[in-house]
């Protein structure tokens, strides 16, 4: 069998982050999570790129820009939505997922999904450093792992890897 290495190196990566700014507190605690972990992985601060919009929906349109700009091995995604009274946060919901997706599908750069979908503000909170881990930390070595793995798959992995 042969397998590609999982390989969380960041150095030499260069990476775009998108970072809704509803939930502000949410939003700023994932960001900080997010540099944090891509920063100890080795990568250099002058080779993450934030952009900031407004709120998850606005999240997709961005995201394609920059995997267009061919600059970049992996762009970032984060944001929260949270439950409200009306149907609003199931079309956010929406809206964020299919369209980060298809960026993916359509630009073959990877793009790591860290939009936060909870009922409540505590529960978004839980999962920014508190007893539901790091979702910030989850998305920045899902995309090292994606963007080191793409990297790759042109060649065949090493035989007995
Ligand atoms: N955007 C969010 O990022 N989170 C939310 O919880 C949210 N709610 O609840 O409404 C939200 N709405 C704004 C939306 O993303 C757009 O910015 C807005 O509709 C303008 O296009």
């Amino acid at each position: 069998m042969n397998v590609y290495p999982s390989d969380l190196d960041a150095r030499g990566l260069s990476f775009a982050v998108v970072v809704s700014r509803f939930n502000h507190l949410v939003s700023t605690a994932l960001l900080e999570g997010c540099e944090r972990c891509l920063l100890e992985r080795g990568a250099s601060s002058e080779a993450i790129d934030v952009a900031w919009v407004p709120g998850a929906f606005e999240i997709p349109l961005a995201a394609r820009g920059l995997a267009e700009s061919g600059r970049y091995e992996a762009i970032i995604t984060l944001g929260s939505v949270i439950r409200g009274g009306t149907p609003h946060f199931d079309y956010v919901c929406v809206g964020v997922t299919d369209g980060v997706r298809e960026v993916m599908r359509d630009t073959g750069v990877p793009v790591a999904f860290g939009v936060l979908t909870t009922d409540d503000v505590d529960q978004a909170l839980d999962r920014c450093g508190g007893e539901h881990g790091h979702k910030g930390e989850e998305v920045a070595l899902a995309a090292i792992e994606m963007a080191r793995l793409c990297g790759r798959l042109s060649a065949a992995p090493e035989n007995g890897a």
